[in-house]
This record gives structure tokens, C-alpha cells and sequence, in this order.
């Protein structure tokens, strides 16, 4: 049911072993997993948001930092108005990588995506290799905001995801993103067209990710593609 006025895809990206799988699943499912089960390919979860009096769809694709899963991940950025690109604070090296990952989304994504640097798993503090201020400046230099968050206690999970949606809600409100444009990853729903359902969604309402099979990736690609 499209019982929503915008739905906004998202895609997140990052190294192998951040903790994307892990953001979503706080986000969405409120929940922590301590396993590193490698997402293969890309995995898919959703969450209705109200913000600004305004029921938001937010549909997020998970990708695998896994370099064998490169190509299958790339076909998700095109049809994304929101990339979330995400290290962990205690591994250097998946800082330095996230400079990869926005060439990435810049060469695959279509020009209107959002994008915002996490700073992932800051509850180990004692064993932090990334200092905020670090991660602070990388994103002011591409004029992105900056969080720091924990996967595992929900620490400033919610912001990140809500902030995005914030932006992309007043880019449509400004004219700057026409909703209509389903290539951008926006997609109008029957809220504000048709008249108002009897009974609309509880807000924030999350459902459980699933594991997109190779066919459903084609599906998706076909139907994102700009
Ligand atoms: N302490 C702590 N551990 C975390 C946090 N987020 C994730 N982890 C752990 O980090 C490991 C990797 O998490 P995943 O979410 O599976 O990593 P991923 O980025 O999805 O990895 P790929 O799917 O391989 O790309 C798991 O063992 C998680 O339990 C966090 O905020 N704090
Ligand atoms: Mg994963």
C-alpha cells in the first residue's frame, strides 16, 4: 500500500564489517546482532517516518562492502536519493576507504543524491583509531553532515536516517527535487493526491529487512535506472 506522501529510497554503503547490516537492523527492527553475517549482494529494509507533518516512506538498501559483490551493489545507486556512507571509529582503514566509496556513488548515482559520513561503533571509544574531528572535516570538505553512532546501543542511529529525509523533504518543499521523478528515488504516494485513508499507518512503524535474491536485483535495476 503507497499509503504515504513520499517515499525516499536510501542506499548505504561502506567497507566490509562497519556495521551497515547492523545500522539497519537498529533502525528498522530496533534490535543488535553481534555476528558479522556478510551481507551478500544487497539486503532491503523500510520504516514509515513522520516528519514535518508529513508521512515519509523510507525504503533502504543495504549493500555488501564485500568487493566481490561490486557490481550487483552499483546497479542499487542509480535509482537512490540518499547514500549513507559509513566507517567504523576503530578501524583507519575504513575511514580512508570512505573517499572510495563517494567516488563510488559519484560515478554510479544520479546527480541529486543526498549524502551523509558515519562514523559507526562508538561505543568501543577505548579502541577508536578515527578522531571525530577527523571525520568532521572529511565531511565539511564535501559539504555532508557528520554523525557518530553506535550500532549496537541505537546511539544517534534515528538522526542520521531522519536528518537525511529532512533534507530531501525540503529540497521537494524548495522545487530543487521533483517528486514525480521516480529516477531520483522519490516516488509520490496517495496521501495528498487521492483522498486521506481511513486508517494511516502508525508512525515509525519499522519492518524487519530481507535478503534481495539476484532476480530482485534486476527487477530493481530496471525499475530505477536513469
Ligand atoms: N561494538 C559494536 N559492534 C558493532 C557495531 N555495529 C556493528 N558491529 C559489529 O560489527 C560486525 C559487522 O557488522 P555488520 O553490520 O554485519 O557489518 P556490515 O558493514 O554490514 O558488513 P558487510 O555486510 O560484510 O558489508 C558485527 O560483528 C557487529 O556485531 C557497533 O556500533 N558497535
Ligand atoms: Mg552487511
Amino acid at each position: 500500500m503507497n499509503i504515504y506522501n513520499y517515499l525516499f529510497k536510501f542506499i548505504i554503503v561502506g567497507d566490509t564489517n562497519v556495521g551497515k547490516s547492523c545500522l539497519l537492523l537498529q533502525f528498522t527492527d530496533s534490535r543488535f546482532r553481534n555476528e558479522h553475517d556478510a551481507t551478500i549482494g544487497v539486503e532491503f529494509g523500510s520504516r514509515n517516518l513522520k516528519i514535518n507533518e508529513k508521512q515519509i516512506k523510507l525504503q533502504i538498501w543495504d549493500t555488501a562492502g564485500q568487493e566481490s559483490f561490486k557490481s550487483i551493489t552499483r546497479s542499487y545507486y542509480r535509482g537512490s536519493i540518499g547514500g549513507i556512507l559509513v566507517f567504523d571509529v576503530t578501524n583507519r582503514e575504513s575511514f580512508d576507504n570512505v573517499q572510495k566509496w563517494h567516488t563510488e556513488i559519484q560515478g554510479y548515482a544520479c546527480d541529486k543524491i543526498e549524502m551523509v559520513i558515519v562514523g559507526n561503533k562508538i561505543d568501543l571509544e577505548d579502541r577508536r583509531e578515527v578522531k571525530t574531528e577527523e571525520g568532521r572535516k572529511f565531511a565539511q570538505k564535501h559539504g555532508f553532515d557528520y554523525f557518530e553512532t553506535s550500532a549496537k546501543t541505537g546511539e544517534n542511529v534515528d538522526a542520521v536516517f531522519e536528518s537525511m529525509a529532512t533534507k530531501v523533504l525540503a529540497k521537494i518543499g524548495s522545487g530543487d527535487l521533483d517528486p514525480s521523478q521516480e529516477i531520483y528515488g522519490i516516488k509520490t504516494g496517495s496521501i495528498g493526491i487521492y483522498s486521506k485513508p481511513a486508517n494511516p499507518p502508525t508512525n515509525n512503524q519499522p519492518s524487519k529487512p530481507q535478503t534481495i535474491t539476484t532476480n530482485q536485483n534486476q527487477n530493481q535495476k530496471s525499475d530505477t535506472c536513469c
